[in-house]
């Protein structure tokens, strides 16, 4: 592979032959042949600050590694370890680029859609153990790598600015989607809104579970490590929960353009909400609780936003890899929204279902 990424290797002290890897949307994976490492450019038009982006991993990953190892884990498999340059720095830099290495956690997969229930469920498990893991870290210690990420009514202005500006003339082929949006631009708040007015906690989270974004074991298909560190931040539960299921509990890839076969699974939702709650329904909150399934839709529908206005904008933010694949993202989310506001008062009492349960058996012990 290229010669450059061989040098840029060797400053973290490693010679191996290296290959593309993943299937993420914002930086660039390669993998270390044989795979021991994991190397990763980051994305610093997205992330501008490097230096304190590693900062927030690295001390969230020594905090994760002690809990692990105090519940007789394996801190080396259940949570990413940063692999410094000999200059015992956690990145390295090569003029405007940043690259870091992981270690590579061995035996074990990553699913880009969960076709059985079951792994949602072990993915709730996943998440919510990351939770539970990070309630007691000094939330607001973090930096905030990109500013207002899940605020939804900034993700709204965003996309009436590029309206407004419409760069690249694609304003008139999306009036249907934009139209979609503004119908619902009342919902956008509501998160916002219940932290402003302390309804609700700033958590530490992580604000990017795709279930990609998990590394199961191979040969159990337990979900053991948490990984895309890169916006972990304060935020809100409901962060997490709802953006998990925006492809989790998806029939199809994000970006299928067959809308007929885009569903959203119950099956799938409530399999990851007990998993979720099994590790997380003893400090959620009643109003948490209470917009878990809301959440869903309301991550869904500001995805859907910001793939939009990406493409009214050019493609400028997320790796495209065809014409219009912002847009086909964008039609994909939106129809999985149409398709939450039919059931989600179903969904609201699976949830209360799942917690009663919970309850029951926590009392039986
Ligand atoms: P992106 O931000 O671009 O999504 P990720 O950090 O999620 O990048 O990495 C992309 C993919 O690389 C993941 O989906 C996973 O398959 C793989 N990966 C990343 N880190 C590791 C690791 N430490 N061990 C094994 N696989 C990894
Ligand atoms: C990006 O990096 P990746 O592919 O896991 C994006 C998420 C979006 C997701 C949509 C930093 O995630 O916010 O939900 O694409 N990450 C960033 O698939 O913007
Ligand atoms: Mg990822």
């Amino acid at each position: 592979m290229s010669k450059s990424l061989n040098k840029i290797m060797a400053q973290f002290n490693v010679n191996a032959s290296i290959e593309n890897y993943g299937n993420g949307h914002i930086n660039d994976t390669y993998i270390s042949k044989p795979d021991d490492y994991i190397l990763q450019r980051i994305n610093t038009n997205i992330f501008k600050n490097p230096a304190e982006l590693m900062d927030n991993i690295e001390n969230v990953t020594a905090f994760l590694r002690k809990k692990i190892a105090a519940y007789g884990g394996d801190p080396e498999r259940e949570t990413l370890t940063v692999v410094h340059t000999m200059d015992n720095k956690n990145y390295y830099q090569d003029g405007d680029a940043c690259f870091r290495m992981y270690k590579f956690v061995s035996n074990t997969i990553t699913i880009e859609n969960a076709d059985d229930p079951m792994d949602m469920y072990r993915a709730g498990h996943g998440f919510g153990r990351f939770q539970a893991l990070l309630d007691d870290y000094p939330a607001l210690t973090l930096h905030e790598t990109i500013a207002d990420f899940h605020n939804t009514p900034k993700r709204l202005e965003a996309l009436e600015k590029a309206i407004s500006e419409d760069k690249v003339g694609r304003v008139k082929d999306v009036v249907n989607e934009i139209k979609f949006v503004l119908d619902r631009k009342e919902m956008a708040s509501t998160v916002v809104r219940a932290i402003n007015d302390g309804e609700i906690p700033v958590r530490v989270t992580h604000n990017d579970t795709k279930i990609n974004n998990i590394l199961f074991d191979a040969d159990t298909r337990e979900a053991i490590c948490v990984i895309d560190l890169d916006t972990v931040m304060p935020g809100s539960a409901l962060y997490d929960f709802g953006d998990a299921l925006r492809i989790g509990a998806s029939t199809a890839a994000e970006d299928e353009t067959n809308l007929d076969g885009v569903h959203f699974g119950i099956e799938k939702f409530k399999a990851f909400a007990k998993g979720y709650l099994e590790e997380t329904s003893k400090f959620l909150t009643k109003k948490e609780i209470e917009l878990l399934a809301f959440s869903a839709k309301l991550m869904t529908f500001e995805c859907g936003v910001r793939f939009l206005t990406d493409h009214i904008d050019g493609d400028t933010y997320f790796k495209i890899h065809r014409n219009n694949h912002n847009l086909d993202r964008a039609r994909n989310q939106f129809k999985l929204v149409a398709e939450i506001e039919e059931i989600e008062e179903e969904l609201n009492k699976l949830i209360y279902g799942i917690c009663a349960e919970i309850k029951l058996k926590n009392k039986k012990k």
